[in-house]
């Protein structure tokens, strides 16, 4: 079989767009089985059990580029691994259960993530952090930027939309490292969504503003975050831009040794994500795009975005599992 070119991308959508979803859907189910117990080591490593073990499943040869974190770290899951049972080449960027204090603690927007790319399309990022900033599809490129201040943001999204800038509102993870930000923002009048943990959700939310209510994200969160962001953007439409946190040696050196030698270097989502990708991701938690795993007496329910950047489609899937077996642990 090709595997390569057009017919590889091809086979990327039409391969895994029911597959991908039961990668984040057993995920889900796994994580969503501990949810509210206030165990998060116990509630990622069950996600991570039961993505990997679907992963394998695939009909792919895949990499994964964004992962638990490098192989010393992490056992399972970790930059480098191979996943799949072999076939259509491809990278892989993951985040088993993103939220994992969200989901101990059963607050809004614990989900799990998948995105499948075209071998060699994704940033492979180090374990830092990210500067981000994200909106949706419909407005011109560069209506927001990293080189602009806050306000000077606010101001350009709030004419592109035609709404004064107090009817903007923008997502930024709740930390004291935001102290200024926060300030600056609601000095201009926007309002503010503070998130405790989640930013992948943070950015997918604002990239469907009707839906959401969220406008921009901004803000310093992963790095592995922001290229998983940047693949469901890739689909959704919509604009992000990112610039690594290299504030030591060290880091700078960790960047270097992937190539990212520019520490001060405005990625943007051509830059992040290059070629053809699916995203998926179920809720863990009820949230603002996804609702949360549902238990039922004969059933499991679970709600699924899977999303492809070639096909340009967002389909929403909400699944009823009767095959309670497969989810024993
Ligand atoms: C973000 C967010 C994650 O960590 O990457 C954030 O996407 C990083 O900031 O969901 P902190 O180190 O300050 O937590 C999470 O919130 C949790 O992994």
């Amino acid at each position: 079989m090709e595997h390569s070119g057009l017919d590889g991308a091809h086979s990327l959508d039409r391969l895994l767009s029911v597959e991908i979803a039961r990668v984040t859907e057993r995920a889900a189910v796994a994580a969503a089985m501990l949810r509210g117990k206030g165990d998060e080591r116990a509630a990622d490593q069950a996600a991570v059990d039961a993505m990997r073990s679907e992963l394998n499943t695939l009909a792919v040869e895949g990499t994964v580029v964004i992962g638990e974190g490098d192989e010393d770290s992490a056992p399972m899951l970790f930059v480098g691994e191979r996943v799949g049972q072999g076939g259509l080449p491809v990278d892989v960027a993951l985040d088993p259960l993103e939220g994992t204090t969200l989901c101990a603690k059963n607050l809004p927007n614990a989900i799990t993530v998948v995105a499948v790319a075209a071998k060699g399309s994704l940033l492979n990022v180090p374990d830092v952090y990210m500067e981000k900033i994200a909106i949706g599809p419909g407005y011109a490129e560069g209506v927001v930027g990293l080189d602009r201040s806050p306000r000077e943001n606010l101001e350009s999204l709030a004419r592109a939309k035609g709404v004064p800038v107090d009817h903007i509102t923008a997502c930024i993870l709740d930390r004291p490292r935001h102290a200024k930000l926060i300030e600056e923002v609601r000095a201009t009048g926007a309002s503010i969504r503070l998130i405790g943990d989640g930013d992948v959700a943070g950015v997918i939310h604002a990239s469907d503003p009707l839906e959401t209510g969220i406008d921009i994200y901004m803000g310093i969160g992963g790095a592995p975050e922001g290229v998983l962001a940047a693949a469901a953007l890739r689909c959704t439409g919509g604009q992000i831009q990112g610039r690594l946190q290299l504030n030591t040696g060290e880091k700078r050196n960790r960047a270097d040794r992937l190539g990212l030698t520019d520490p001060e270097r405005i990625y943007r989502l051509d830059d992040m994500v290059s070629g053809d990708v699916v995203f998926a991701a179920s809720g863990v938690t009820d949230g603002n795009l996804l609702e949360g795993v549902r238990f039922h007496a004969n059933r499991i329910e679970t709600h699924t975005i899977v999303m492809q950047s070639r096909g340009g489609t967002i389909r929403q899937m909400r699944t009823r599992h009767f095959d309670l077996a497969r989810f024993k642990r």
